[in-house]
């Protein structure tokens, strides 16, 4: 059977990484796109002469010409500016749409058969506008944001706990953005509620529970720019490779994982039209199920005001892309 074919637009330093750990895990043969000449070749070239050394059998190829790409399997999309220090996502708005949509037009002329992962930002307007130009069937396109957003929740909450994060279960719904809903009462360490975690550690001083959580609950909002800070120059770039590699295994090993992922709702959660974070069912045929969580009062509001956000940013979306 012929390997599989995973084509990386974008090839900087989340695109890097992400043909990197497709090689470790022999997912497939990688082709790294990039508009900068030589440099996506030179990273692959690279990589590929790791293979003796790590000791794995896939091809990686570098292209600037988009044919390169013609019948990938999964098509992961990372091309687009990051933040700078003191930028909000969505002040990329404007140049990320631009160039979303030439890469659009790239995938559907020569992936049309393609799994579709988006990861730039601002990610939920971006993969809405990607479904919208391919046209692919929306189980098949996708943003990843909830599952790097809930490991980030999840490692806040084991470091708090002095417990491994591999028995941390947590989520994140809602739009990538300041208003991403961290779900607390979820939140559990091998079935046991974080909640109740805490109120042990802290011998039943409620108020101290609530302050750390939400400490942790902001901590999480607020990571991705944490980051941005520490660095001085672009955003994170492991931690969101090795999330979108996840869903890539769940599509190609049809592992049907629940996670939460950026899908096109139909009146789910209240939302119709545009892509926000919610838990989905995963594997082999893309988005299988999405699932409607029964939320409570609090959780609603807090999801409603950010899907709030992200129909805002869609629409700021389509005036800046309206030809004038
Ligand atoms: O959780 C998430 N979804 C995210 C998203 C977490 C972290 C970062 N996230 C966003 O991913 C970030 O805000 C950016 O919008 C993207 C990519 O981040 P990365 O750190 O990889 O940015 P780089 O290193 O600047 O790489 C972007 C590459 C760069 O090599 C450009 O030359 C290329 O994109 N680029 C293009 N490629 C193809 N086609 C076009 N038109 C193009 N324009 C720029």
């Amino acid at each position: 059977m012929a390997r599989k074919k995973i084509a990386l637009i974008g090839g900087g330093q989340i695109g890097g990484v992400l043909a990197q750990l497709c090689a470790l895990r022999e997912l497939g043969d990688v082709v790294l796109f990039d508009i900068v000449q030589n440099m996506p070749m030179g990273k692959t070239l690279d990589i590929a002469e790791a293979s003796r050394v790590d000791g794995f059998d896939v091809e990686l190829k570098g292209a600037n010409e988009y044919a390169d790409i013609k019948g990938s399997d999964v098509v992961i999309v990372t091309a687009g500016l990051p933040r700078k220090p003191g930028m909000s996502r969505d002040d990329l708005l404007a140049t990320n749409a631009k160039i979303m949509t030439q890469v659009a037009e790239g995938i559907k002329q020569y992936a049309p058969n393609a799994f579709v992962i988006v990861i730039s930002n601002p990610l939920d307007a971006m993969v809405t506008l990607c479904q919208r130009i391919t046209g692919f069937p929306s189980k098949r396109v996708m943003g990843m944001a909830g599952v790097l957003d809930s490991a980030r929740f999840s490692s806040f909450i084991a470091w708090e706990l002095g417990v491994s994060v591999k028995d941390v279960n947590a989520m994140v719904l809602g739009g990538h953005g300041d208003t991403m809903v961290p779900i607390k009462r979820f939140a559990n360490v091998n079935g046991i509620p974080v909640y109740e975690l805490l109120k042990k550690k802290y011998k039943g001083d409620m108020t101290k529970v609530e302050e750390v959580m939400t400490a942790m609950v902001e901590r999480t909002k607020g990571a991705g720019g944490e980051v941005v800070k520490l660095l001085g120059n672009g955003s994170a770039f492991y931690s969101p490779a090795s999330s979108a590699i996840a869903m890539v295994e769940a599509i190609l090993r049809d592992q049907k994982r629940l996670l939460p992922v950026c899908a096109l709702l139909n009146g789910e959660y209240g939302v119709k039209g545009f892509y926000v974070g919610v838990p989905v069912v995963l594997g082999a045929e893309g988005i299988e199920q999405i699932i409607e969580m029964d939320l409570d009062a609090e959780e609603t509001k807090l999801l409603k005001i950010s899907c709030d956000a992200v129909e805002e940013l869609v629409g700021a979306m389509d005036k800046v892309l309206a030809p004038a």
